[in-house]
């Protein structure tokens, strides 16, 4: 069974008035997050892991470097899908309910926590991820780099922002903190991020 790319969790031009405009997804889910799907199929094809589930190649492949090109791909498929689901239209602000209390308590306060996220991914070299994680029942912030991922180190993600460079070139140039910052004023899907953290 092949591996599919979900569909898009919003219209294509949902997060325009947002400062994300369709063209970025055209790239970035059409043929970025595409491309990692089409080669993460042809990598496993006739393969037992062609069978398995996506998390379940990622944990395999993970530190095999025999198997680096799946764990890249396999992984990028995963945080791809992630971070639409990290995004909503008329997103941002601050979290409510459990989350938001976990994040006052872990990391000081919201705007604490605001700080150590901007700081991860602005600070995250070359192309990679910044991650709200829930570590054993602490809630943290981490970066990872390229395709790496907090499932492939057996923690649970809540919330990512993707840092490659085409993942905001098309809206803002070279100017990472521009798009970290209006990720987080304009487009976090919190509800995402607390329904990730009721989970078991
Ligand atoms: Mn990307």
């Amino acid at each position: 069974m092949a591996f599919v790319q979900a569909p898009l969790p919003f219209d294509i031009n949902a997060l325009e008035p947002n400062g994300m405009k369709a063209e970025t997804f055209e790239y970035h889910y059409g043929k970025h997050h595409k491309a990692y799907v089409d080669n993460l199929n042809k990598l496993t094809e006739g393969t037992e892991l062609a069978d398995k589930s996506l998390e379940e190649v990622i944990k395999t492949s993970f530190q095999d470097s025999s198997k680096a090109g799946i764990f890249n791909n396999a992984a990028q498929v995963w945080n791809h899908t992630f971070f639409w689901n990290s995004l909503k239209p008329n997103g941002g602000g601050a979290p409510t309910g459990d989350l938001a209390a976990k994040i006052d308590k872990d990391f000081g306060s919201f705007d604490k926590f605001k700080e150590e996220f901007s700081n991860a991914a602005a600070t995250q070299f070359g192309s990679g991820w910044s991650w709200l994680i829930d570590d054993g029942g602490t809630l943290k912030v981490i970066k990872t780099p390229n395709a790496e991922n907090p499932l492939a180190h057996g923690k649970k993600a809540l919330l990512t922002l993707d840092v490659w460079e085409h993942a905001y070139y098309i809206d803002y140039r070279n100017a990472r903190p521009a798009f970290i910052k209006n990720f987080l004023d304009n487009l976090v899907n919190w509800d995402f991020a607390a329904e990730n953290l009721a989970k078991a």
